[in-house]
This record gives structure tokens, C-alpha cells and sequence, in this order.
């Protein structure tokens, strides 16, 4: 329990290891509660909501957390609505299983206030995970933290739930970007596929994540779009979105979820970013790549991070200065040789 994450999840045997400790834990207690990071997505709150369903059709106690409300988008998802905003009905001894998310700090302050109380399970993807739990089931492998859950599932014999494959799919798809990235390897279209002949439907997962836009939304993106640039080479693409932009569309950040995906989007651009106004001179910088480049190169130099093709950081400074410093690290990146 002492070595790092990274070593732990860097074989399969290690990761088997892992989830034989994750059966054990679910099979031998009787009281858990399900947590992800805070500000959940998709595979945040699917993940969760899935396992905490499956722990209570198991007849196990179960408390479904988040330091955050659940986001409109996901509210139709099943359990959704039982999600609370506080660790009040949580007692000493409980196991919080905490999923998608491999730092305690990012589950929220309550949570961290309270760790001397609870004893950990995490169930994570993400490269970066550290470890913090009794037992932590961590494969970088894994397209999503669903998948992980779908995994405990499988090997506990459980039968899944039409509301537990839903939420699971919701997972599946969010990470992946509806099975269009890398990560959509042969075992989670074959858990996707399984899913389904459970009774999860696609139509109505696509439709609540990416079918339930407001229509403000859409005016704030028509002026987000009248921000493009792009370099002369045609590499690099960046939008804006400023704090008078929000004003004038009574929006906030929480609608400007996927624009960096427009500048990415286009033909020939390598690196994309969104600057987003949180200051007179501050902006909060969203990167993405197309593979060949390391976007986290230039969120570091900034004090941020992230993973390879999705970064961000804080910048301080002028419109003009912060995007052409950007364009111009970018471009560095990007030179050959
Ligand atoms: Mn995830």
C-alpha cells in the first residue's frame, strides 16, 4: 500500500490486485457513500450514480455525494435527483468510494475536512492519480472510470440495471467523445454494446448531453465565433470569451462547455485554445491538441496542467499580449525539428 500509484497500475497483475481489493471491500461492508470529483461530468457522475445504484439493488446503505450540484444536463440521469450536497448522513467508519477522480482535495473541502473519519476506495483513470486510498483500482488504460465500474460489476456477477447501464453508457460516451477519441478500444464498445442489451439507450443519452443546449447558449457562441484566429500557417486557432460577452447573453463558464472544439475543429490546426475572461487582465486559458504536440508544454509554463491533448492554465495580461504569447509557444511547439 506503500508504493506509488503509478506503479501500482502499471501491469495488470498490480491492477488485478487492486480490483480483487475492491470486491472484497463491496462484498464484505454494509455502508458506503459514492463520491466523484466536484464540478462532476459525464463520467464523473455516471461512474458514481451507477456503482451507488448497484450498492443499494445490493441492499447496501449507500449516501450518493457531490460537493457540487448535479449540472442540468445530467439531472434526467437515473439517481440524479438523490444526490446530496452534504456529508451530514455520513458516520465514522463509512467507505467512500470515490470515482473519476485521483486527489482527495478535488472531491471538495468537506470531504477533506472530514478524511480522519472514513476509510477509501478509489476507482480512477487518470494518469495523474495519486493514490490517496486503502485500496486504489487505477488503469490509465481505461477509457473512463465507468468502464472500471462496469469491471467491479462483472466480477461481482451482478446483474446491471437498466438505470445502472445508463448511467454507465453516459460515462462511456462522455469520455470518449461518443466513441470518436483513441480511447475507444475493443473492450468499451464491447461494454458499451453489453450496456445496451441491458436496456441503456443511446438516443436518450446523446440527447440529455448533447441535445439539451439552452438557447442563450447559442448566442454566446455566435459571438464567441466572431473571435476566431487563426495563424498565418493555419496551425494554431483561439477564441474569446469575455466577461461583457456574458453580461450581454446572461451566461456564465458553464456554457461555454466543447467551443474550444470549434477552433479545434478545423482542417490543418494542431493546437486550439480558448481564452476566457476571469479579470480585467486574466484569462483562463483551455488548450487542445491534435496529438502532436503536448499542450501541458505550455499550460505548465503557467503553473497549470492537464493531460497531453487537453490543458489549461491562468495567464495574466492584455487580450492581445496573452493570445499572441500563446500563438507564439504554440507555434515553437509545432516548428519542426
Ligand atoms: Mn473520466
Amino acid at each position: 500500500m506503500s508504493e506509488p500509484a503509478a506503479l501500482r497500475a502499471a501491469g495488470p497483475h498490480a491492477s488485478e490486485g487492486a480490483l480483487a481489493g475492491v470486491l472484497r471491500i463491496l462484498r464484505e461492508r454494509d455502508r458506503f457513500l459514492v463520491t466523484a470529483h466536484r464540478n462532476p461530468e459525464g463520467d464523473a457522475l455516471g461512474s458514481s450514480l451507477a456503482l451507488g445504484l448497484a450498492l443499494r439493488e445490493m441492499g447496501k446503505t449507500t449516501i450518493l455525494y457531490n460537493a457540487d450540484p448535479v449540472p442540468r444536463v445530467l439531472k434526467p440521469f437515473p439517481g440524479a435527483g438523490e444526490v446530496v450536497q452534504s456529508l451530514d448522513g455520513a458516520r465514522p467508519g463509512d467507505t467512500v468510494i470515490v470515482c473519476d477522480c485521483g486527489e482527495l482535495e478535488r472531491v471538495g473541502p468537506e470531504m477533506l475536512s472530514r478524511r480522519a473519519d472514513f476509510r477509501f476506495v478509489n476507482l480512477d483513470h487518470h494518469v495523474s492519480s495519486q493514490g490517496f486510498a486503502e485500496v486504489n483500482y487505477i488503469d490509465p488504460g481505461a477509457c473512463a472510470t465507468a468502464l472500471l465500474v462496469f469491471r467491479v460489476l462483472k466480477a461481482l456477477g451482478h446483474p446491471i440495471s437498466v438505470d445502472v447501464a445508463t448511467n454507465l453508457l453516459c460515462g462511456l460516451v462522455t469520455d470518449t467523445g461518443s466513441f470518436r477519441y483513441s480511447n475507444a478500444n475493443p473492450e468499451c464498445l464491447e461494454a458499451a454494446a453489453e450496456l445496451v442489451r441491458c436496456g441503456a439507450r443511446p438516443d436518450f443519452v446523446s440527447q440529455k448531453i448533447f441535445d439539451s443546449n439552452e438557447e442563450k447558449t447559442y448566442r454566446l457562441l455566435a459571438r464567441v465565433l466572431g473571435t476566431l484566429d487563426i495563424t498565418k500557417d493555419g496551425s494554431v486557432a483561439s477564441v474569446v470569451v469575455s466577461t461583457e460577452m456574458f453580461e450581454q447573453t446572461e451566461t456564465g463558464p458553464e456554457h461555454v462547455e466543447g467551443f474550444v472544439n470549434y477552433p479545434r475543429g478545423i482542417a490543418g490546426v494542431e493546437l486550439a485554445f480558448l481564452l476566457r475572461q476571469i479579470g480585467p487582465e486574466e484569462w483562463k486559458v483551455s488548450l487542445r491538441g491534435q496529438g502532436r504536440v503536448d499542450t501541458t508544454l505550455i499550460s505548465a509554463a503557467y503553473g497549470g496542467g492537464g493531460h497531453r491533448n487537453a490543458s489549461g492554465c491562468t495567464v495574466k495580461g492584455s487580450l492581445e499580449k496573452v493570445r499572441r504569447e500563446i500563438d507564439e509557444r504554440a507555434r515553437a511547439l509545432l516548428a519542426p525539428g
